[in-house]
């Protein structure tokens, strides 16, 4: 399906920015995936590279391709950091978290000298907010929150693996899916909730993205701002 064609095509796109010798942000998600398999044949080709991962299943991914891993705490910067989104709005402005990852993706991305986002054309919209605005919250209390949340006018779900299972982030965290349809001020929106007691961090990741790159019809875009 297209979809698959236009990640693959973005994330190999992606790749052609690493330069020897540089510390890469790997993001998570679907296209970061395929991003992975093109610069595992370029590591096998002798590219000197070692990944940040934002997720276990990153990481894991990541190893078992071969890529050398780094453990974040004992870097000083990280040169480049590529990774996927649920939207994407004229300004860059992105909602991620789809996959559950945004705490790790968003301090990785944050400490990163370059953010790439990695993209099929889909995730392009006018404005944010279509795509349920993913908060990572603390277990305890967690109906206290998901109720502060709500007051902003907004039906705030408990993302869950089952009935009976619910989701738990790699940081031990729960996810509230927050479909707000339109978000007139994605920043301020971001600040109003972060500051919500038991919020831990949001999936608008405002002013972050430097490029991006977005496949469509196995051709790619590349956006800069
Ligand atoms: O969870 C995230 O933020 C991921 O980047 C994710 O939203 C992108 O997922 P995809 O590449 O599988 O569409």
């Amino acid at each position: 399906d297209y979809s698959v064609i236009n990640k693959r095509a973005a994330g190999a796109a992606a790749v052609d920015y690493i330069v020897s010798g540089m510390t890469v942000g790997l993001g998570s998600g679907s296209t970061v995936d395929y991003m992975l398999d093109k610069l595992a044949e370029k590591v096998k080709e002798g590219l000197k590279v070692q990944g940040v991962p934002t997720s276990k299943k990153t990481e894991k991914l990541a190893k078992h391709l071969g890529i050398p891993i780094v453990d974040f705490a004992t870097i000083t910067k990280v040169d480049l950091a590529i990774d996927g989104a649920d939207e994407v709005d004229p300004s860059f402005h992105l909602i991620k978290g789809g996959g559950g990852s945004l705490v790790r993706e968003k301090i990785v991305d944050a400490n990163a000298q370059q953010l790439i986002i990695i993209i099929d054309e889909t995730k392009k919209v006018p404005q944010l907010g279509t795509y349920p605005l993913p908060i990572e919250i603390v277990p305890f209390g967690w109906q206290k929150t998901a109720e502060a949340i709500a007051a902003f006018g907004v039906e705030p779900k408990l993302r869950k693996l089952s009935e009976q299972d619910v989701f738990v982030s790699d940081n031990g965290n729960y996810i509230l899916d927050c479909p707000f349809k339109l978000i007139e001020d994605p920043h301020s929106l971001h600040q109003q909730l972060k500051q919500l007691v038991g919020v831990i961090e949001t999936g608008l990741f405002t002013s972050m993205a430097d490029i991006v790159i977005a496949g469509e019809e196995g051709k790619v875009e590349k956006l800069t701002k």
